[in-house]
C-alpha cells in the first residue's frame, strides 16, 4: 500500500476474515444460499454487497465532511456513463484486493473467476461515455465534490454478433440478473412535468395541463483510489405515477403493445445506439429533458437544505458541466425555476445561469451537432421554448448587436434558431448556441480540437468572448486502464522507480533510464507476450481463430465510423494479402489484425465495413499459401471489459482518423500507457502523445488539418488518386467485386462508393500511401527488438499527462474554480 497526499495510508481497515464473515452473511441473509450451493454468481454478489456496506459508510462520511467545508460542487450531467464492471475497481481503490483474494481463496473460490461474473454495464456509446467514468473515478480521488447525473437505463448499448460476418444487435438487459451497486433512494424521487400549455395568471407564466413522469434515483457509489472519498453517480429511472401516467388521456391505446408510443416508463428503457449522428426522436428529447429537470429538481432541493432557500450563494456551491450539447435544455430549465417558480427577472435569472454552467464540446463533426425541431421542443416544452427565444433576444440585440452593430447577416448566423433553407421547413434549435451562450467557459478536449472549436466551429462566439473557449485535454484513469487491467507491468513499475505512480502519473517518466536496459526490456517484452497468449485465448473461443502470440497485434478498437476510417486498414490488408500470394515468401513478420467496434444500427456504410473485414478475415485465414503471415480477427461486442483484455496486448494502436475529425480519442492514451505503438494521424491527443514520446517514438502518416484544407481547396479528386495507384485500383476493384461476397455481390458496394463515387469526403484514398509506408516503417522496427521494445517503454514511461487526474485538476482551476 503506497502513501497518500498526506503521507498517511488510506485502507480500509478491513482484512481477509472479516471479508470471509462478510461473504457467508451475505449469502446466507442476502441471497439465501448456503455456501455449499453457492457458485461463482453468487459468490460474486455476496463480495460486491460486503463492498457496498463499506462504500455506503464512506458515502455517509464523504457527505459529512462535505457539508462541514461547505465547498462547491461539481454536477456532471452525461446522458452516457461507460462505468465498466466495478467489483475489481472497488477493491484496488478501498485497497482490499488482496484481502478479498485471500478471503476468497480461504473459501477455495478464485477471485479471478468470481469477477468474470459480472455484468459489463453498457450505459454508454464510446468515448463520450468511458471518459465520464474516467472522470467519476478521478474527481473522487481527488477529493473533488462531484455527483455525476445521468440515466439508469433498463438496456444499455445494443450486444453484437455476427451473422455470415454481418451485424446483428440484440438487447442487452444488464441488469436483469442484479445490480447491487445501484442502490434506489426513493427519498429522493423527483415529479417532472411534460407537454401541456403555457398560461398567464397575474403577470406570471404558468405551464399547465400537464402530464408527470416520477424519477427514480439509483445511486452508485464512487471510490476513489487512495482516498477516504466515495461520491455518488446518481442514475435516473422513469415511471408512471397513479394517475398522471402520460397515457392516461387514452386508456385505449394503453392497451396495444405493438404501439411504439412514448409512456412514462419506456423514458428509461434504452440508450440510443447513436454515436455521432442524432436521432432526432422526441423520446430522445424526453429523455434528455427527464434526467436534466429531475438532476437540477435534485441539486437545488441539496443546495436548500444545505444553505437555505436563498439564492446568493447558489453559484458559489454549483457548477454544472455539460456532457456535449446533450444536457443541454438544462439552460432553459435553470431559468424557468428561476422566473417561475423564485421571482427571479431575467437578467438576473441569465447572469446566475451563467455562472453555473460549463460546457464541453466531443466533436466537430456538423452531422453530430444536436438541433431540435422548434416545433417540437414547442409541444413537448412548451415554456422551454419561449425562454429559449428570451435567451435567444437578448443574445441577438445586445451582445451580437454590440460586436456587429446592425448587421442582421450576422444575427441570422448566430441565432439560436435556424432558419429553413426552404419556406414552411422547419426552424431548427441549435442546441450548441444555446450551450455556448448559456455557459461560462466551454471547452474542447485536446488541444488541436479546442483551437478548431475557437477557430472554425464558433469563431464568432470566441470573438464576443475571447476568454471562453478554452482546452482541457482528455485523460483515462490509470488505475482501471494499467494497474487493474495489466496486473503485471504494474507489478514490474512497482519494482523499478519510487512512489505513488498510481496517484501521481507523471513518476512514470523515472521509467525512462530503463528504456534501454536489456534486462528492463526482456521483462517488459515477457509482459507483453503474456498478455498476448491470454487474448489468443479469448480469440480462440469467441471467434474460434488461433493467432500467434509471436505475431505483431495490431489493433484497431473503437466505434466504426467513416471518419475513424477502419476502412483505410481495411484496404491496406486487403494489399498485404495480394502482396503475399504474388509473393509467399516475402520477408516480414506474422501480423494479427485486431479489430473491436460497434456501427450505428442505421449506419449502412459502417456495417458494410464490418462485413467486408469479417468476409476478408474468412479468406484470409483459411489461406494456407500465406503460412500464417496475416491474421484477421473481428472480436464481437466490443465494451469495456474486452478492452481490459485488448489493450495489454497491442503491439501497435491504430490511430487513422482524418486529421481535424478525432476529437482527441482516448484509447490512444490507453494503449500507448500499456507499451503499444502508435500508428496515427496528427489529429485529436495523437498530437499531443507525440509530443510526449517525441517523434521516433510514433509512426505519424497521413495529411494534417491544413494539409486536408489545402487539398479540398486544390479540389481533391478520388477517381485520381485510384487511377495512380496500380495496388490501390487492385484492392478497390476487388472490394467491389462481388467476390468476397458472392451470395450477394453488391454487399461492398456501399463502402466502394463512398470512396469514389461520393467523393471520399474521408480522404481515405488520399493518405493510403503514406499509411502503407508508415506500416513498412512499423516492419522495419520490429524486426528490430531493442529497438521495437526502447520505444515501447518510452510510451508507457511518456503518457503521464494523459491520466484524467490531470484533466480534473485543469477542470477544477481553469473551469470550475474549486478552492
Ligand atoms: C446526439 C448524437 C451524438 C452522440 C454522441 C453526438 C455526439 C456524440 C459524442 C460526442 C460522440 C463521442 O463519443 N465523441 C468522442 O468523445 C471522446 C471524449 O471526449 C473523444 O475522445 C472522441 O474523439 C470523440 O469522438
Amino acid at each position: 500500500m503506497t502513501a497518500n497526499k498526506a503521507g498517511q495510508t488510506v485502507k480500509a481497515a478491513v482484512k481477509a476474515k472479516d471479508i470471509s464473515e462478510g461473504i457467508l452473511r451475505h449469502l446466507q441473509q442476502s441471497l439465501g444460499v448456503e455456501m455449499e450451493e453457492a457458485g461463482p454468481a453468487e459468490f460474486w454478489e455476496a463480495l460486491s454487497l460486503v463492498v457496498r456496506e463499506i462504500d455506503l459508510q464512506r458515502i455517509r462520511a464523504t457527505r459529512k465532511k462535505e457539508r462541514e467545508n461547505k465547498a462547491r460542487r461539481v454536477y456532471y450531467l452525461s446522458l452516457e456513463f461507460l462505468v465498466g464492471r466495478l467489483l475489481s475497481n472497488n477493491l484496488h481503490n478501498l485497497g482490499i484486493f488482496k484481502e478479498a483474494e485471500k478471503a476468497l481463496s480461504e473459501m477455495g473460490v478464485s477471485l479471478t473467476d468470481v469477477l468474470e461474473h459480472e455484468a459489463d454495464p453498457s450505459l454508454g456509446n464510446g468515448g463520450l461515455g468511458r471518459l465520464a467514468a474516467c472522470f467519476m473515478d478521478s474527481l473522487a480521488t481527488l477529493d473533488t465534490p462531484a455527483i455525476g447525473y445521468g440515466i439508469n437505463y433498463r438496456f444499455g448499448l445494443f450486444r453484437q454478433s455476427f451473422a455470415g460476418g454481418r451485424q446483428v444487435e440484440t438487447p442487452d438487459g444488464w441488469r436483469e440478473d442484479s445490480f447491487p451497486w445501484g442502490i434506489e433512494r426513493p427519498k429522493r424521487k423527483q415529479l417532472i412535468k411534460l407537454y401541456g400549455r403555457v398560461a398567464e395568471h397575474a403577470g406570471k407564466a404558468v405551464w399547465e395541463d400537464t402530464r408527470s413522469v416520477l424519477g427514480m434515483p439509483w445511486d452508485v457509489p464512487v471510490t476513489g483510489y487512495n482516498t477516504e472519498t466515495v461520491n455518488t453517480l446518481r442514475l435516473w429511472e422513469s415511471r408512471a405515477t397513479e394517475g398522471f401516467d402520460l397515457n392516461s388521456f387514452d386508456a385505449g391505446r394503453y392497451q396495444d403493445s405493438r404501439s411504439q408510443e412514448i409512456t412514462a416508463e419506456n423514458i428509461s428503457q434504452v440508450l440510443y445506439p447513436n454515436d455521432n449522428h442524432p436521432a432526432g426522436k422526441e423520446l430522445r428529447l424526453i429523455q434528455q429533458y427527464f434526467f436534466v429537470a429531475c438532476s437540477m429538481a435534485d441539486l437545488i432541493d441539496r443546495y436548500k437544505r444545505e444553505n437555505g432557500d436563498g439564492w446568493d450563494h447558489f453559484a458559489d456551491k454549483v457548477v454544472m458541466q455539460l456532457n456535449d450539447t446533450h444536457p443541454a435544455i438544462a439552460v432553459a430549465e435553470l431559468i424557468r425555476i428561476l422566473l417561475d417558480e423564485e421571482d427571479f427577472k431575467f437578467p438576473d435569472a441569465l447572469v446566475l445561469c451563467r455562472k453555473v454552467f460549463a460546457y464541453t464540446n466531443h466533436t466537430l463533426l456538423p452531422e453530430a451537432l444536436e438541433k431540435w425541431p422548434q416545433r417540437l421542443i414547442a409541444r413537448v416544452l412548451p415554456r422551454h421554448m419561449q425562454i429559449i427565444h428570451m435567451i435567444n433576444y437578448h443574445f441577438l440585440h445586445s451582445e451580437v448587436d454590440a460586436v456587429w452593430p446592425g448587421d442582421d447577416s450576422m444575427k441570422r448566423r448566430l441565432s439560436i434558431i435556424e432558419e429553413p433553407d426552404r419556406p414552411g421547413d422547419d426552424q431548427m434549435v441549435r442546441m450548441a448556441y444555446l450551450s455556448v451562450i448559456g455557459s461560462n467557459k466551454v471547452n474542447g478536449v485536446a488541444a488541436i480540437h479546442s483551437k478548431l472549436v475557437q477557430d472554425m466551429l464558433f469563431p464568432e462566439f470566441h470573438r464576443i468572448w475571447p476568454d471562453k473557449i478554452v482546452n482541457v485535454t482528455n485523460g483515462v484513469t490509470p488505475r482501471r486502464w494499467l494497474d487493474h487491467c495489466n496486473p503485471e507491468l504494474a507489478e514490474l513499475i512497482d519494482n523499478s522507480i519510487e512512489g505513488d505512480w498510481r496517484g501521481e502519473l507523471d513518476l512514470l517518466s523515472d521509467l525512462k533510464p530503463f528504456a534501454n536496459d536489456e534486462a528492463f526490456q526482456r521483462k517488459f517484452a515477457e509482459i507483453k507476450l503474456n498478455n498476448k497468449r491470454k487474448l489468443a485465448a479469448i480469440i480462440k473461443e469467441l471467434c474460434n481463430i488461433e493467432v500467434n502470440p509471436e505475431a505483431i497485434f495490431d489493433v484497431q478498437i473503437k466505434r466504426l465510423h467513416e471518419y475513424k476510417r477502419q476502412q483505410l486498414n481495411l484496404l491496406h490488408i486487403m494489399a498485404l494479402y495480394r502482396r503475399l500470394l504474388e509473393n509467399p515468401n516475402l520477408d516480414v513478420p506474422p501480423r494479427v489484425f485486431i479489430f473491436g467496434a460497434k456501427a450505428a444500427p442505421g449506419y449502412l456504410v459502417a456495417k458494410s465495413i464490418i462485413h467486408a473485414i469479417n468476409r476478408l478475415a474468412d479468406r484470409i485465414n483459411n489461406d494456407r499459401r500465406i503460412k500464417d503471415k496475416i491474421k484477421v480477427v473481428f472480436i464481437p461486442n466490443y465494451r469495456v471489459s474486452l478492452a481490459e483484455r485488448i489493450i495489454p496486448a497491442a503491439d501497435v494502436s491504430e490511430q487513422i482518423s482524418t486529421a481535424g475529425f478525432e476529437a482527441s480519442g482516448t484509447g490512444n492514451m490507453k494503449m500507448a500507457l500499456n507499451g503499444a505503438l502508435t500508428v496515427g494521424t496528427m489529429d485529436g491527443a495523437n498530437v499531443e502523445i507525440a509530443e510526449e514520446v517525441g517523434d521516433d517514438n510514433i509512426f505519424i502518416f497521413g495529411m494534417t488539418v491544413d494539409g486536408v484544407s489545402e487539398l479540398r481547396s486544390r479540389g481533391y479528386n478520388a477517381w485520381d488518386v485510384y487511377h495512380a495507384s496500380d495496388e490501390l485500383k487492385s484492392v478497390i476493384d476487388w472490394l467491389g467485386s462481388g467476390d468476397l461476397s458472392p451470395e450477394e455481390p453488391d454487399a461492398f458496394k456501399p463502402i466502394v462508393e463512398s470512396l469514389l463515387d461520393r467523393g471520399d469526403y474521408f480522404l481515405t484514398l488520399a493518405d493510403y500511401q503514406a499509411y502503407s509506408d508508415a506500416h513498412d516503417r512499423i516492419v522495419q522496427t520490429w524486426k528490430n527488438p531493442r529497438e521495437w521494445w526502447r520505444k515501447a517503454i518510452i510510451n508507457t514511461a511518456s503518457m503521464g499527462k494523459f491520466s484524467s487526474d490531470r484533466s480534473i485538476a485543469d477542470y477544477n482551476r481553469t473551469i470550475w474554480n474549486m478552492k
